[in-house]
This record gives structure tokens, C-alpha cells and sequence, in this order.
């Protein structure tokens, strides 16, 4: 007897043995279905199953046999008992079944029935059976039970993307190997397939290698750590250190696969090699002395590229990496390595002469060659992040698009393989809230809406392009991340709207329906102790014109059940504060503070926002030249009474990559002025210049104008706030000409570049 044959032999006889077994039992909780990612295909039936004690799991294969256990290990902590597990049975039974090899199949894709007297996950790979595990998992209720109603459904599903992945960096801040299974499993619950591990950087090398044990004694430490942001300098004193023995190492991987999650092993060149070099500084192009960096940013000393034995080390290292990770990818980096000492390192310049290399970007194009040449011998494919691009891209490398997504249309174009990482839709280590109490963070601003609505095919490639568009990743850089807790804040919910748009078919993507799906998951990471982020639930505000003579501030929440209450006093909202009823109109400057209540509890943040009162506010704003496509969040902003934050990140700031800004406001009828103004801001790091020249001046009749302010060179840092009081002034209409600085100065950052003009509100009173 063939296999086959054996199994369905097997499958008739218990079916007979077991049936009329099978009965209702009084009641039993049941739970809507809400799943998360959507499944491709899902329709219900009018059946239902009842799992009670009885009930079996059928698994035949040791493959199948693992996602049994896996499920009966979660069934467990829900109910507080296991199910048996049997080779075979169809009545009140569980079959976890893997299709054999051979038949069409579509990669990790499964499907799932329940009918009155059994449920059936048939994988087309051993992927797509515990994906299918995971589906069944949600269409429990969260309740410890004896027995319990599993909705009829019908449910067909595949992913969209092969690559569905999440990133962590264990080098700026060290994590234990208990959280790494934890990050492993949280993924997986997911659906998503792929864990990058960056293991080594300038502040630690975090992977034992035991032909170069100073990588321990001396990379995996650092003498202290900055403290806060990297503008104040301030170290915290602390010795601090810690890496993965091999052991670990495989237990990770271990884990992982069982998982059906492949852990790509980051080791990074030619720079973030500070560490390394610090350990063994014959590596670097000076000799040293190196040390393990405490603070972040990009560092100018990098492996030497012009001496051999960076390269035999790099190939040791790599000797031992391959035998702890399986993975098909090895990830070697390639990103931030500045050229500067390979400029001046007669090694160097020699390799270059040697190898007919133009410039030092050839330089490091032929050191990623190198490298990846040596890997693929070995059977490995390279992943670089899209500074590989620059010099020439390795034949067979694989491209993480980072710095937006040019890096990913350049490389899908050259048809090499891509992951998409665009930094403003996947770096979970921005902002997620403009909240006034969120964690200090990176910068940026990428809330759940925005991960959400990411779309990773970039326009404009060809079909054939964009099939080498992979998938996605996230990535939490650790800088500012130091623990656990912190680390699942950053990446939860907003890795779990990152795995929708990844599994999802793409017409499937509906924010309002997932939203309303997470209310039901968030009980779910309860349940694995997770601590994510509330935000999508808090209050969320709208400033927007009154249509009269103002502003006024509307607040809402998708909370079921929750109350808004506030206050506008600059006191604490508790529960004895008011009753949010209806849009606040703004009337005196001060801030108005709000949070939801659950229970009478507070539920996540609070709200809290600064208004200044004027005149112009909720006024009718004209802008002729439209500010630069990535600060233009609409004229409104700059009379909405809000001013913006000075990282610039919060869609306050109005922007203009130099000429002139002009803004006409309407104030409606002719008005008595007694002050006018504007804030700016000035941050030279960031190419934001104070605006050479502003002028305001008023008019009756929108034609004919008068200056009432005229100042050259206003200068100062940070945001400035412009105000010039007036005498017996009345109008209508009033005029904003801002000149930008045209040319950045000479030894300043961006110099020679048009300077960057930013202004918030244009105030009048
Ligand atoms: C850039 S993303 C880096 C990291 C930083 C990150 C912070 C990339 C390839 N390099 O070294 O941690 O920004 O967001």
C-alpha cells in the first residue's frame, strides 16, 4: 500500500469508530469572526462544531503532527485543557493535513472548513497548513470554556506577498533570548514569514564567533550609552553589553522554523563596524584605536577595504553564521559607509588601482561583489540595503529600498529582487502618535492609518517589474528602545496592519473593517502579554473651520463604549470633567485636554493641545505658489490656531525649498488690527533657514495694499515667533511675502542647496 492509500484506509475506519459520538452540549461561547490578516476568500455556512473534550486532532505527518501541538499549546493556556492528538479520524475531529508534494499547490496558501462534524485545514505546503492553524485560532472566544462553537466557514486563502517581514536591531540595545521567541511568535501569529536579525553594528556585535573571541570580550560592551536625545550629548555611565551564544542561536532558529519563520542573519559591512574594529583593529584603514561606539549616528571609521584580511575575517565570521542559519539570505548590510578613509588609505587607493575602480563607490560595489561572490559559492544569496545600488549592483543581490522607495524601482528595473522598507510607511521606530506624552522616539511620524494604507507595489514599474517587488519588511532601529516592553509598544498594532497589507489581496484593504477587527484581536495580544500601543482608540481630534468666524475642535473615538470627556482649563480630565457632547469652539489661547474613559477608566493617552486665539483663524487663506509637495498639509494649518513642533514632523509646518511664499487671508470684513505675525523655524542641521526678508501688508480691497511690517534678515533658532504691534490699522484683507534664503552657505550642512523656508501660522489680532 502506498502512503496515500494507507491514510485514506486509515481515515474510513476511524470515521466509523467515532461516529455518533459527536452531539450538542448545552452552550457553548462562540465569537463573531473577525480575522486578521483577511483571508483571500471566507464565507460562512449555517453549520457549526462544537469542540468539547472528545474532540481530536488529526495530523498524520510529523510536519502536521508540530502545528497540532502548537495548536493544542495555545488551546491549552485558553481552556486549561489539551485534545488528543490521533494519525487519523474524520468524525469530531481537527485534521491538520499538509497536500503531498506534486499536487498544485500555491506557495503557504491553505484551506479551512468547518462543518457540524469536522474541521479541515488542508495546507498546500506545511506553511499553509499552520497559517491555516493560525485562522482557526480566531475563530475562538477568548473564554476558558469546556466546549466550544466554532462558526461554519468556508475559508480559502493565500498570501500576496512571499516575503512578509519584521526586523529588530539587538545591537543598540541588547534583547533576551525570551523576548526574541516572543518577537518569533508574535510574527508568526501574524502570518508573517521572515525574522531579520541585525546582529552586528558600532555599538555591539552580538553573535559569538568562536574563532574571534575578542567579538565577545570586547565588541559585545560598551563603556555607556547616551541618555536621550543625541543633540544634548548626556551619557548615562552604565557599562553595557551582552550577545547570543551559538546555542541560543540555534534555539532561536529552532524555533523559528517550527514556526515557518526564516531568521536572516544581518552582519553588517563595510560600515557600522565599529565594534568589530574595536576588537580587532588591524581591520580598520587607520589601525585604531577603535571603540565600541556610545552614542548613534553614522561613523566615518569602516572596514578596510584594500587589506585581504578584512575579507578573510569576514568570510571566517560568515563560516560560522551559515552553519547556525539556514536561511537562503544573508543579509551583509552595505549601508551609511562613508568614504572618507578609504579616501586616504594607501590600501585602498591600491585596491583601486588595481581593480581599474573609478571612485571609492566602486570601491565598495567591488567589496559587496567580493562577498557576495564568496556566498553564493556557498550556495547564499546577499540582501544589502539600497546603498549596494551605488557603485554598481552585485549580479545576484537581493535590495532592501530603505531610504524611500527610488532604491526599490532602481533595483526592480535592473530585475533583481526587492523588499520594500520605505522609512516613512515601515520604520517602527517613528513616531506613532503626536501625543505630548509618547516615549522620545527617532522622529518621524508613522501612525497605524499611514503602515496601513501602504501600498508596496511603487507605480509606474511594468508587470514583469513589479514582480520583483517581494514584499515588505518593518524595521525597529533600537536607539531610543532599550526594553521589551518599549520594543512591543513600537511595533504593535502597527505590525499587525503591516501583515493585512502584506498577506491581504490588496481589494480586500478596507481601514474602517480592520479597525473594527482590532477591537476583537486587542484581547488577543492580552492574552500573550503584549504591551501594545492604544492610540487607534484614543481620542482623535479634528481642527477645522467653524464655517463662521473660527475654529473649532471635534473629537471622536472608535472605542465601543468609550466616553470623551475634557477640559479647557489646562487641568487633568478625569471622570468629574465635562461630557464631550459636540465640537469645542475655540475662544481664548490655552489648552484644551481630553481622554476616553472606559468603565469610567482612562483608556490609553491623554489628548492635549495648545490653541492660540487671533483673528484669522478658520479665515479663507490664499496660497499662489503651492508649498513643496511634502510640507503642503493644506492653507487651513496656518490659521488653525495650532502651532507645530520643532521636529517638524507633526503636518503643522508649511514648507518652501527656496523662493517666496505669499499668503493672502481674507478676514471677511474690515477688521481693526492691533498686531500681526508669524512663527518660523530655523535649524541649520536640517537646511531650515529664517526667511531673508518678510513682509506683511493690509488692504480694504484685496488690490491695493499698504506694508505695515518690513523686515530683513529676522534671523534666530528653533521657532521663532515674529509679532509687530500696530496702530489705528483696519482691513480686510492682509498679505504674507516670505523670502527664502536661496543659497545654503558655504560650510554649512546642504550647502549651495536652495534653503528650506517653514512657517506654521500667520497670526493676526
Ligand atoms: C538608518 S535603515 C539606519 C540605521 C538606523 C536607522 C534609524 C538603515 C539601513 N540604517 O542604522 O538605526 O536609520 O531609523
Amino acid at each position: 500500500m502506498t502512503i496515500k492509500t494507507l491514510l485514506i484506509a486509515s481515515l474510513a475506519i476511524a470515521g466509523l469508530a467515532s461516529c455518533g459520538t459527536h452531539g450538542p452540549e448545552g452552550t457553548a461561547p462562540k465569537a463573531p469572526i473577525q480575522l486578521i490578516p483577511m483571508p483571500a476568500r471566507l464565507s460562512e455556512t449555517s453549520d457549526s462544531f462544537l469542540l468539547d473534550k472528545r474532540t481530536v486532532l488529526v495530523a498524520a505527518t510529523p510536519a502536521d503532527r508540530k502545528t497540532a501541538e502548537l495548536f493544542n499549546e495555545w488551546f491549552h493556556s485558553l481552556s486549561g485543557f489539551e485534545l488528543a492528538i490521533a494519525d487519523s479520524g474524520t468524525m469530531n475531529a481537527i485534521v491538520f493535513r499538509t497536500r503531498p508534494a506534486g499536487e498544485k499547490a500555491i506557495a503557504e496558501g491553505y484551506q479551512l472548513k468547518s462543518g457540524k462534524d469536522v474541521v479541515t485545514i488542508e495546507g498546500d505546503d506545511e506553511a499553509g497548513t499552520f497559517y491555516g492553524m493560525q485562522t482557526l485560532i480566531q475563530l475562538f472566544p477568548l473564554q476558558s470554556a469546556t466546549a466550544y462553537w466554532l462558526p461554519g466557514v468556508s475559508i480559502s486563502d493565500q498570501p500576496r506577498f512571499a516575503y512578509r517581514g519584521l526586523h529588530l536591531d539587538v545591537c543598540r540595545h541588547f534583547f533576551p533570548v525570551t523576548f526574541i521567541k516572543k518577537y518569533i511568535d508574535l510574527l508568526a501569529m501574524h502570518k508573517m514569514n521572515t525574522f531579520h536579525w541585525h546582529l552586528t553594528d558600532d555599538q555591539g556585535w552580538r553573535i559569538e564567533i568562536k574563532r574571534y573571541p575578542r567579538l565577545m570580550e570586547i565588541g559585545s560592551r560598551r563603556k555607556e550609552t547616551l541618555d536621550g536625545r543625541l543633540e544634548d550629548n548626556k551619557f548615562d555611565g552604565k557599562p553595557y553589553g551582552g550577545f547570543y551564544t551559538q546555542e541560543d542561536i540555534q534555539e532561536i532558529v529552532a524555533y523559528a522554523a517550527e514556526r515557518h519563520v526564516t531568521v536572516i542573519p544581518e552582519i553588517e559591512m563595510p560600515g557600522h563596524a565599529l565594534a568589530a574594529l574595536a576588537s580587532y583593529p588591524y581591520l580598520g584603514c587607520t589601525g585604531g584605536p577603535y571603540a565600541v561606539a556610545t552614542k548613534w549616528g553614522v561613523f566615518d571609521d569602516v572596514f578596510c577595504a584594500g587589506n585581504d584580511t578584512t575579507f578573510q575575517f569576514l568570510q571566517n565570521v560568515l563560516e560560522e553564521v551559515l552553519i547556525l542559519f539556514p536561511s537562503e539570505y544573508i543579509h551583509i548590510g552595505g549601508d551609511e559607509s562613508p568614504k572618507k578613509r578609504w579616501e586616504k588609505c594607501p590600501k585602498c587607493q591600491a585596491r583601486m588601482r588595481a581593480e581599474g575602480l573609478k571612485d571609492e563607490h566602486a570601491l565598495q560595489s567591488y567589496f559587496i561583489r567580493r562577498m557576495e561572490k564568496w556566498l553564493n559559492e556557498k550556495g547564499r544569496k546577499i540582501i544589502g540595503w539600497d546603498e549596494i545600488l551605488e557603485g554598481g549592483l552585485a549580479p545576484n543581490a537581493t535590495v532592501m529600498s530603505w531610504r524611500g522607495i527610488e532604491g526599490g524601482i532602481a533595483a526592480a528595473k535592473q530585475h533583481h529582487d526587492v523588499i520594500m522598507t520605505p522609512g516613512n510607511f515601515v520604520y517602527f521606530d517613528y513616531y506613532q502618535s503626536q501625543g505630548k506624552n509618547e516615549p522620545l522616539a527617532i522622529g518621524g511620524f508613522t501612525p497605524v492609518s499611514k503602515v496601513y494604507g501602504y501600498e508596496p507595489v511603487p507605480e509606474g514599474l511594468s508587470a514583469k517589474e513589479a514582480s520583483y517587488i517581494k514584499g515588505a519588511q518593518a524595521n525597529l532601529w533600537t536607539e531610543y528602545i532599550g526594553s521589551p516592553e518599549h520594543a512591543e509598544y513600537m511595533v504593535y498594532p502597527r505590525a499587525v496592519a503591516l501583515a493585512e497589507v502584506l498577506w491581504s489581496p490588496g481589494e480586500r484593504k478596507d481601514y474602517d473593517g480592520f479597525l473594527e477587527r482590532l477591537k476583537q484581536h486587542f484581547p488577543r495580544l492580552d492574552k500573550k502579554n503584549v504591551n501594545y500601543a492604544r492610540h487607534v482608540f484614543e481620542v482623535r481630534p479634528t481642527v477645522e473651520p467653524d464655517g463662521k468666524n473660527g475654529v473649532r475642535l471635534r473629537l471622536d473615538t472608535k472605542l465601543d463604549g468609550g466616553k470623551i470627556v475634557f477640559t479647557t482649563d489646562s487641568s487633568a480630565p478625569d471622570a468629574a470633567a465635562i461630557s464631550y457632547s459636540g465640537p469645542i469652539p475655540i475662544t481664548k489661547t490655552g489648552t484644551i485636554r481630553a481622554i476616553v474613559l472606559q468603565d469610567a477608566k482612562p483608556y490609553g493617552n491623554e489628548y492635549q493641545q495648545a490653541f492660540v486665539f487671533h483673528k484669522a483663524l478658520g479665515r479663507p487663506v490664499t496660497l499662489p505658489r503651492a508649498p513643496h509637495q511634502n510640507y503642503n498639509p493644506g492653507a487651513f494649518t496656518l490659521v488653525n490656531g495650532i502651532e507645530g513642533v520643532k521636529e517638524f514632523n507633526d503636518g503643522q509646518w508649511t514648507g518652501y525649498s527656496g523662493g517666496t511664499m505669499e499668503a493672502v487671508i481674507d478676514l471677511g470684513d474690515s477688521t481693526g488690527i492691533t498686531r500681526v505675525g508669524l512663527n518660523y523655524l530655523a535649524n541649520r542641521e536640517q537646511w531650515i533657514y529664517p526667511p531673508k526678508e518678510v513682509v506683511i501688508a493690509v488692504s480694504a480691497d484685496g488690490k491695493h495694499y499698504k506694508e505695515v511690517l518690513q523686515r530683513k534678515d529676522p534671523g534666530g533658532y528653533g521657532i521663532v515667533r515674529l509679532r509687530e504691534g500696530l496702530k489705528d490699522v483696519k482691513a480686510r484683507y492682509v498679505k504674507f511675502t516670505l523670502r527664502a534664503l536661496s543659497r545654503i552657505p558655504e560650510g554649512a550642512p546642504g550647502e549651495g542647496e536652495p534653503a528650506w523656508l517653514f512657517t506654521d501660522e500667520l497670526i493676526v489680532e
